[in-house]
C-alpha cells in the first residue's frame, strides 16, 4: 500500500474529514488507482474502526467521525469511479429500512448504480416501507433497492416487500436487497428478487436484469 492511502486511512479511522478529502484529491492527483484508494485507503479504513467497534475499543462517536470523513472521501472519489452514460437504462429507488441509518454501503451502491447507466432515486436512511411504496410509484421506477446493517432492521425488508405485494404491485419492480447481516437464503425467504454481496456486483447484476 502506498504511503499516502496509508495516509487516507489513519485519517478516516481519526475521523478527519476535512485531511481525508485533500489526501484523496491528492491521491487522485498523483495517479493513484481510485479502486486502490477506496479499497484499501476508505474501505480499509473503516473495516479498522469496525473491528475496534465491536471490541469496545472505539464508540459510536469515534465511529460517526470515522462515517463522516468516509463520505467526504466517496465525494471526492465518485466521479472518478462513475462515468454516466447519456440515457439511463433505468430507474432505481435505494434507501436503507427503517429503523436502520447505516448508509455508507447504500451510498456506494447508489455510485455503482449510477456508473452502470442508472437513474438513481435515493430515498435516505430509516426509510418506513409506504416510502419506498410512494417513491417506486411516483417515479416509475424498475428497480426498488433496500440496505440493512443490522439484524434487527432485516425484517423491514420483509414488511416493504409484503406492502408492494399487499398492494398488489409486487410484480411490477425487481426488488433487492444487501447489506452485511443480509444472505442469499435470507432474501428467498422474503422473496425477494436478487440478494447480492457488494455494491459492483448489485450494479452487475440490476443491469443484466433490466435489459434481460
Ligand atoms: Co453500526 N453497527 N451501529 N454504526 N456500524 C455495525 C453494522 C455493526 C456490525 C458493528 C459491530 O458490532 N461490529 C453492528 C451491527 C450488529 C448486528 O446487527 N449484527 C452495529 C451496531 C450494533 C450499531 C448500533 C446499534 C450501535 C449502538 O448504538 N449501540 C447503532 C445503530 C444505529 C441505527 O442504525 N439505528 C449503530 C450506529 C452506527 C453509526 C451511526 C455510528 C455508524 C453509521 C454511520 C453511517 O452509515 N453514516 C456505524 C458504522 C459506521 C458501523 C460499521 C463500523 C461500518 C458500517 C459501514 O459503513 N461499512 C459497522 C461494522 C462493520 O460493518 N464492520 C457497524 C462499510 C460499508 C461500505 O459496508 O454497509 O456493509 P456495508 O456495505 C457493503 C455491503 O454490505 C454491500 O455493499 C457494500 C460494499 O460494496 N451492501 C449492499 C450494502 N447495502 C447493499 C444493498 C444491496 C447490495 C449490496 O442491494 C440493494
Amino acid at each position: 500500500m502506498s504511503a499516502i492511502i496509508e495516509e487516507i486511512s489513519a485519517f478516516l479511522q481519526k475521523g478527519r474529514a476535512k485531511n481525508v478529502k485533500a489526501l484523496v484529491t491528492e491521491a487522485l492527483e498523483a495517479n493513484e488507482d481510485p479502486k486502490e484508494i477506496l479499497n484499501e485507503g476508505l474501505l480499509g479504513g473503516m473495516m479498522i474502526i469496525g473491528e475496534k467497534f465491536k471490541n469496545n475499543e472505539v464508540f459510536v462517536p469515534e465511529v460517526l467521525v470515522a462515517a463522516r470523513a468516509m463520505n467526504a472521501g466517496l465525494t471526492i472519489l465518485e466521479p472518478k469511479l462513475v462515468e454516466v452514460g447519456n440515457e439511463p437504462i433505468g430507474k432505481v429507488v435505494i434507501g436503507t429500512v427503517k429503523g436502520d441509518l447505516h448508509d455508507i454501503g447504500k451510498n456506494l451502491v447508489s455510485m455503482m448504480l449510477k456508473g452502470a447507466g442508472f437513474e438513481i432515486h435515493d430515498v435516505g436512511v430509516d426509510v418506513p416501507p409506504e416510502k419506498f411504496i410512494e417513491e417506486a410509484e411516483n417515479i416509475g421506477a424498475d428497480v426498488v433497492c433496500m440496505s440493512a446493517l443490522l439484524t434487527t432492521t432485516m425484517p423491514a425488508m420483509e414488511e416493504t416487500i409484503n406492502m408492494f405485494t399487499e398492494k398488489g404491485i409486487r410484480d411490477k419492480y425487481i426488488i433487492m436487497v444487501g447489506g452485511a447481516p443480509v444472505n442469499q437464503n435470507f432474501a428467498d425467504q422474503i422473496g425477494a428478487d436478487y440478494y447480492t454481496a457488494d455494491a459492483a456486483t448489485c450494479a452487475e447484476v440490476a443491469k443484466k436484469a433490466i435489459t434481460a
